[in-house]
């Protein structure tokens, strides 16, 4: 069996879906995985925020292209807990190409072209600590605890009279 590892990932819905209307959707798919939500904001990514983001594509032919795309608009960036939330949401996401994707991944039911493929996952433990650490502050996270419903019921669940 695979190992078991409780980790935190960057995803971002991309400004395609965003513009589309599909954030609803597509928190949902992982929120039903049951991973959590542990950081969430909408923002429009600066250059800065995009360079830092794709450096590792510095110098690809699709790179100007590529940033161009992410600095369109806003995107919702997001940081997930859960058991091997690293593979599991980017195996969600389905490949990069659409037209190669999976049926049922979001790739595949969302997009059709890798330029525009409405997602992004961090693809290991180092690139989500690093991706994190572009858009969201330390303190601009939370405690999956303070997202876990056992834990408001077992809290305020049998209050004495
Ligand atoms: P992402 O980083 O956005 O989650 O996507 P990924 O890991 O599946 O793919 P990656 O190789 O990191 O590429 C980043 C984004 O660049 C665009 N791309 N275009 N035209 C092309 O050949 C090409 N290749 C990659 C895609 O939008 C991809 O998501
Ligand atoms: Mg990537």
């Amino acid at each position: 069996m695979a190992d078991e590892r409780f980790e935190r990932t960057f995803v971002a819905i991309k400004p395609d879906a965003v513009n589309r209307g599909l954030v609803g959707d597509i928190i949902s798919r992982f929120e039903k995985r049951g991973f959590k939500i542990i950081g969430m904001k909408l923002l429009h990514p600066t250059l800065e925020h995009a360079q830092k983001h794709y450096a590792e594509h510095v110098g690809k032919p699709f790179y100007n292209n590529l940033i161009n795309f992410i600095t369109e608009g806003p995107i919702v960036a997001m940081v997930l807990e859960g058991v091997n939330v690293i593979d599991i949401s980017r195996k969600m996401m389905g490949t990069t190409d659409p037209q190669q994707a999976a049926p049922g991944t979001i790739r595949f039911d969302y997009a059709q072209i890798k330029e525009c493929n409405v997602v992004h996952g961090s693809d290991s433990v180092e690139s989500a600590e690093r991706e994190i650490a572009i858009y969201f502050k330390p303190e601009e996270l939370f405690d999956a605890k303070e997202n876990d419903e056992d834990y408001f019921i077992r809290k305020y669940g049998h209050v004495e009279e």
